[in-house]
């Protein structure tokens, strides 16, 4: 049987990462596929819906979008919930994720440096809180989103969070999450977890 395959463009970002770090938490060896970028435009129109990441796995069409392949790889290697309700709350909250994501995405699209900034802004203080206060509200004693061992919702929680705690986001202070201690925990658990820390270092 070979390895799983994860294609991703070659930077340690997003959705690419998100799922790199759902096979490092399993303890899977994978197939860590990183693309040249010039190589995309040829790639994408082949890919199942046209966008990174795609997993493929021996025997199998590839899989596309990042929340079905976090909640294969974590059913298949035991990451993810088995109860069927326990399995839909977390998976919610990883479509709450792609949903701040999409928002972002959305803030200053077609806009000039000046608007876009402004809205950055405010999203800073209204829809970013927001939607943490939608996710602290369902963690328990954590630390992780689910007990004491991350699940694949905790690296999607992680990556959805880690680009503005690193300040990659302009005009998003990096304190944004600070009020929300349960998701600072979780964040900080799953970076302090032995595997993650060692696949972040190398
Ligand atoms: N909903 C999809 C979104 C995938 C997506 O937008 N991927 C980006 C990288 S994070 C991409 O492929 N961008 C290049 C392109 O769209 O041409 C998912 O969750 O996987």
């Amino acid at each position: 049987m070979t390895k799983p395959r994860l294609t991703y463009f070659d930077m340690p970002a997003s959705r690419g990462e998100e799922c790199r770090l759902a096979f490092t938490i399993a303890g899977v060896d994978f197939d860590d596929h990183r693309l040249p970028r010039e190589q995309w435009p040829a790639l994408k129109p082949t890919t199942p819906f046209g966008a990174l990441p795609v997993l493929e796995v021996e025997g199998h069409p590839p899989i596309g979008q990042s929340n079905a392949i976090l909640a294969y790889i974590g059913r298949r290697y035991g990451a993810h919930p088995t109860d069927l309700f326990e399995a839909a709350r977390h998976e919610a909250v990883m479509a709450h994720v792609e949903d701040l994501r999409a928002t972002l995405a959305a803030g200053g699209r077609n806009a000039d440096e000046a608007t876009k900034k402004q809205a950055r802004e405010h999203m800073a203080t209204t829809s970013i809180p927001a939607w943490a206060g939608f996710v602290e509200r369902q963690i328990g004693d954590g630390p992780f989103y689910a007990g004491d061992r991350p699940m694949v919702v905790d690296v999607k929680l992680y990556m959805g969070m880690r680009a503005f705690r690193r300040g990659v986001m302009d005009n998003i202070p990096t304190t944004v999450f600070d009020a929300f201690p349960k998701l600072i925990r979780l964040y900080d658990a799953v970076e302090a977890w032995p595997a993650v820390k060692a696949f972040i270092a190398r």
